[in-house]
């Protein structure tokens, strides 16, 4: 069942609103024993590289697309830093509508390029960073009367609250720490509404402290200004003046919790920890919090025993890249047992 028919009371749907439906959502939170031991904590990552177009953005994109549907839209539009546009051309593509996609020039992971171009968007490479081709993107849906599919579009944070409700009903309760990579700032601030309403409805009887990770070079939230030239290996989150900023800022100090930031080679080195130790493969940007967590527990701030939820918000498939950037090449072997014994003897010594 899809999200749309799954949380039907609680989300905003009429009788007029088109059933859209991928099956996203329900995502496994993956118990992460040998990674947790490290850290010192109870350790869950909710895996949202289980969404058909294997990133968290499918849980806002079916109800914004189902909305912009039921409104009468004809065409939707959005900037993106990859995920949000190969989510947007599929739900397009599945309803059968155009979508023109505006992406920051070769700063978009060759995965989530191949996704928007196969499910047929229109795909246009803005000469500017994310922010540049927001702003455009926001322009050009008044002037063509497109409908807008990026988070300022309130439908997609309202879809994002589902992850919190499943976490709360996957551990029974919400967890004592919610860590999170922070870019545009909308998935946080849809978190931290999901745990509050179910806190209100008595689905949940606390709220977790909003832990939130950006990339030491766009880390706006962390320095409390802009970021005119964002820099990042997690191209995920290279966005420079975060559009729920706001909303961002309310959701760490509600909740006791904190913005920190991580470097590029801190992120990779988590992106490698979570593989080879966690048997989990997420993008680079969704690995910032497990980076984050690390420093924590060096610097003696991360409190011990407690339960910890990382939200892994894209596959590690998105970004081949800069996978192959870090790890060897395969041994190479002739055809024969002997040959492939000189190679594999000295890797089970
Ligand atoms: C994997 O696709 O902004 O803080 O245009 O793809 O809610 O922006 C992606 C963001 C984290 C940050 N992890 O979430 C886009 C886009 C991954 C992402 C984020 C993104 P927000």
């Amino acid at each position: 069942m899809g999200l749309l028919a799954r949380y039907a009371r609680l989300l905003p749907l009429t009788a007029a609103t088109p059933a859209v439906n991928l099956e996203e959502g329900n995502t496994p939170l993956i118990p992460l024993p040998r990674v947790g031991e490290r850290l010192g904590v109870e350790l869950w990552g909710k895996f949202e590289g289980c969404n058909p177009s294997g990133s968290f953005k499918d849980r806002g994109m079916v109800l914004a697309v189902a909305k912009a549907l039921e409104e009468g839209a004809r065409a939707l539009i959005c900037a993106s830093t990859g995920n949000t546009s190969a989510s947007a051309a599929a739900y397009a593509a599945a309803a059968g509508v155009p979508c023109f996609v505006l992406l920051p020039a070769g700063k978009v992971a060759l995965g989530k390029l191949a996704q928007a171009l196969m499910y047929g968007a229109a795909v246009v490479a803005v000469k500017g960073n994310f922010d540049k081709a927001l702003e455009l993107a926001r322009q050009a849906a008044e002037t063509l009367g497109c409908a807008m599919v990026n988070s300022v579009n309130p439908y997609r944070l309202w879809g994002q609250r589902t992850g919190a409700w499943e976490i709360c009903e996957s551990l029974g309760e919400a967890p004592d720490w919610h860590a999170i990579p922070v870019g545009n700032a909308g998935n946080i601030s849809a978190y931290w509404a999901g745990y509050r309403e179910y806190l209100q409805l008595g689905r949940a009887s606390k709220t977790p402290r909003m832990m939130g990770f950006q990339a030491a070079g766009a880390a706006p939230l962390v320095t409390n200004e802009p970021c005119p030239s964002p820099e990042t290996v997690a191209t995920a989150i290279r966005i420079g003046n975060p559009v729920s900023a706001r909303l961002a800022r309310a959701a760490v100090s509600e909740s006791g919790g904190e913005f920190n930031s991580v470097t590029d080679e801190e992120i990779l080195a988590a992106q490698r920890l979570l593989a080879a130790k966690g048997g989990v493969f997420a993008e680079p940007a969704s690995c910032a919090p497990l980076a984050g967590l690390l420093k924590l527990k060096e610097a003696g701030r991360l409190p011990q025993g407690i339960k910890v939820v990382m939200v892994l918000t894209g596959s590690g498939l998105k970004d081949p890249d800069t996978a192959m950037s870090q790890v060897g090449r395969p041994v190479e072997a002739g055809d024969s047992l002997e040959s492939l014994l000189t190679v594999l003897k000295p890797v089970s010594q």
